[in-house]
Formats: C-alpha cells, structure tokens, sequence
C-alpha cells in the first residue's frame, strides 16, 4: 500500500473515531460495487457504535436484490432537512455530483470522506483515498477492514465479494490483479456466500433474454475479413419476441468469442433513438469510436445513443468508422 494512502486510512479511522453520525452513498444507478460497499461500510460503522444513514439515489436492478441488508439503504430518500451529520463518506463517486444531489449533505457534515478506485477520480473531499489501482471500491474497503485489524463478518464479506467480482467481470478483466484475488481469498475465507453470488448474478437469467439473444445470434453479420461482427435489433424484432431494449443485456459481449472478431457492434432500435453498442478484444479503443457520436465509455466496452436518429445511416455510419479502425491493424 501506497504511503499516501497509509496516511488516508489512517486520517479515516480518527475521522470515524472523533465523529458519532455519518452519511454514506455510493454512486447514482448503483452497481454491485457501489452497494455491496456501501452496505459494508455502513455495516462497519455501526459495529463501531456508530449512527448510519446509508442512501443510494437509485434502486438496483433484480439481480442485486439478495444483497444481505439492502432494505436498510433509504433509496431515493434523503434525510431530513434539519437532520446533520458528522461526517459523510462517498463511495464510487469520481465526483460531487456522481451520488445524486447531495448539496445539503455537503453543507452539513463537517468532514467529507472520499473513496473512489477510479482513475477520473477528483479529490473533492476532506479526505481522500482514491486508488486507480484497486479493482473495485471494495477492495480498498477489504483492506480497509484489515488495517482496523476487524474481521469482516459473513454478510458484509459476502457485500464486498460482490463489488469485487462484479467490476472485474468475474475475475476476467484486466483489473484483476493479485491483490484483488488476494482479497477474494480473504472474503471467501471470512464466508462470503459465492453460491448465492454465482447462482443469481451468473447462472439466472430471463426467459425473454435468452429469446433474444437466440434471435440476435441468428442476425449477427460478420464483416470485413471477419474482423467486425454486427447484430441489428429492430423494433419489430422486440415486438416479436415480446421483449424490449432491457432485455439486450450481454449480447454484444458475444460474437467477441469468435477468433478473428475485433470489435462487435450491437444496434438497437428503442422508442425514438438508436442505441449502439461497442465492444472491443483490445486492440481498438472503442470508447474512442464512441466519443465520436458524443457518447463514451472504455477502452473495450462504450456506447453511444442518438436520438430521432434513423437506424440505417447511424449503421452506415458507425460501420464506416469502425471499418477505417479495423484497416488500420496488421
Ligand atoms: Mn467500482
């Protein structure tokens, strides 16, 4: 561990030794990381005695339903106006504005804490510990656990493998590191519940999506050399099957897996715009090609969306773009 983050842990154990009330957030359209830590540190503070707002502007989606204690995150419902706060810690939010409006919270607590692993990260709090190193948020909250020397018990061991497994993709993304299969040996030894994790996050999934994806797997197009892979989703392709544009989770990840595919785009036609999908093996920076119709994302996986837009030229377009990418590798 870095000195200078040595010295944040340390500066947040006397900010939560010195202070009795604290407010904690992760980001808005929370992941697993952002809950799965937020409910750990919550459930932290209070084996330390202390009182607990924990807040997330946003409920998740289904499969994030078994996280253990997600009941006692207010969604959506800031505290009242005249309640104050010690401190607040945010967790996941690169910046001020990530957790939702929070201005009143700013104002109130007198010491802001700031734990972030992501490289944007601004350093807008009193403390900040911000490590674009670590894997997930709470890895960092792992070690965090490990520095006050306290166990982490069954449910927050299983909250934070959550956040861990989720933003590594499943230990398959390159922010993998020893460190993060360090501290999933650490949470599986403390109990984190994999079987619950794997069966609900990896092993179930919607009737109305796998439909889908039969049908996209059964339009998908490879093109120049092989090397671009394309799925087009009409409106009448969901009005067919029943479903709509939430069920396309995943399915650009797929024609990934063919060898000579570099990049696979999915199309989606939604309700008044055009949805587009990137996804890259890593030789080409796709949130590149997204950032050029305004959208973004990373390196090897980004998005963009266009509204009115018609769904033929944006093909034409993105597949001209793509196309000059492509030509360009050996
Ligand atoms: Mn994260």
């Amino acid at each position: 561990m870095k000195a200078q983050n040595k010295k944040a842990f340390a500066k947040i154990v006397s900010a939560i030794k010195n202070n009795n009330s604290f407010f904690v957030a992760g980001h808005q359209n929370p992941d697993g990381d952002s809950l799965g830590s937020t409910l750990a540190v919550a459930s932290l503070l209070k084996r330390m005695g202390k009182k607990v707002y924990a807040f997330s502007n946003d409920r998740p989606g289904n499969d994030l339903f078994f996280l253990p204690g997600l009941d006692t995150i207010n969604f959506g419902a800031l505290p009242p106006l005249k309640a104050e706060f010690d401190a607040m810690i945010l967790l996941e939010c690169s910046d001020k504005k990530r957790g939702g409006n929070l201005d009143s919270i700013f104002n109130s607590a007198k010491t802001v804490i700031n734990i972030d692993h992501h490289i944007t990260g601004e350093n807008y709090g009193d403390i900040n510990y911000i490590a674009p190193n670590a894997s997930s948020t709470a890895e960092i909250i792992t070690q965090f656990f490990e520095y006050l020397q306290i166990k982490p018990a069954k449910d927050e061991a299983t909250n934070l493998y959550t956040g861990l497994v989720t933003d590594t993709a499943r230990f398959l993304h390159s922010n993998t590191t020893a460190e993060a299969l360090r501290v999933a040996s650490v949470l599986v030894g403390c109990g984190a519940d994999i079987e619950t994790i794997n069966a609900i996050l990896y092993n179930t999934r919607p009737y109305k999506e796998l439909k889908l994806l039969g049908r996209a797997l059964e339009k998908l197009n490879l093109l120049h050399k092989n090397k671009i892979a394309e799925i087009t989703l009409t409106a009448a392709d969901f009005k067919l099957l029943k479903t709509n544009p939430q069920h396309t989770q995943g399915i650009v990840s797929q024609p990934i897996m063919i060898s000579s595919v570099e990049v696979s785009i999915l199309l989606r036609e939604e309700p008044g715009r055009i949805a587009v999908n990137l996804r890259s093996k890593g030789k080409i920076d796709v949130s590149k090609i997204a950032q050029k119709f305004n959208g973004g994302g990373h390196m090897r996986a980004a998005g963009f969306k266009q509204n009115g837009g018609k769904l033929d030229i944006i093909k034409k377009q993105i597949l001209s773009v793509v196309k000059a990418e492509v030509a360009k590798l050996k």
